[in-house]
């Protein structure tokens, strides 16, 4: 396994839409089990591939918290079915947009099909952090981004001071 380096918000690939998994393979399980590690290494609770530069709709997730309590979800091709009615409120933040945090109003709860880890079709019902957090992750395989629920005001200044915090540091 290996950690992979996220891209942020100056990098345009961010913005793409991803292609669909094709294959279920060894090599998109090798990338599963790096997105996990880079994941746990940010760490953070969910990443999209395009966040570590591969343009393809996968995501890994794991809200659970502590290193013996992880509960990874690895969805392959996700569509969401169903959201709830019911609204809720998260102060998100994103991996590619580092130290910016605002509140992100989503259904409260959603339902996914997906292909699992072994290429075989699935269903998850959410709710609470998880169902936020895979509504984040669904949204990078659109290249959309929690800053896009923002005012543009809000999001051009954000996007700058991120832009700036990446010339400022110095590479060693
Ligand atoms: O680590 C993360 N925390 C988080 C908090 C609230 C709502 C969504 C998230 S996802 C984020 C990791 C990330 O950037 N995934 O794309
Ligand atoms: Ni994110």
């Amino acid at each position: 396994m290996a950690i992979r380096k996220i891209i942020t918000t100056t990098d345009p690939l961010l913005r793409t839409k991803s292609a669909p998994v094709e294959r279920v393979d060894a090599d998109l399980q090798r990338l599963v089990d790096d997105m996990l590690e880079t994941m746990y290494a940010a760490p953070g609770i969910g990443l999209a591939a395009i966040q570590v530069g591969v343009p393809r709709r996968l995501l890994v997730a794991d809200v659970g918290g502590e290193e013996d309590e992880r509960q990874p979800h690895i969805l392959i091709n996700p569509e969401i079915l169903w959201t709830s009615d019911e609204t809720h409120v998260y102060n998100e933040g994103c991996l590619s947009i580092p130290e910016h945090y605002a509140e992100v109003e989503r259904p409260a709860r959603c339902r996914i099909a997906y292909l699992d880890r072994a290429g075989e079709p699935a269903e998850i019902e959410a709710d609470g952090l998880l169902a936020t957090c895979l509504q984040h992750e669904i949204d990078h395989l659109d290249g959309r981004l929690f800053i896009d629920y923002l005012s543009k005001l809000r999001r051009d200044m954000i996007i700058r001071k991120v832009a700036k915090a990446e010339r400022e540091t110095v590479v060693i």
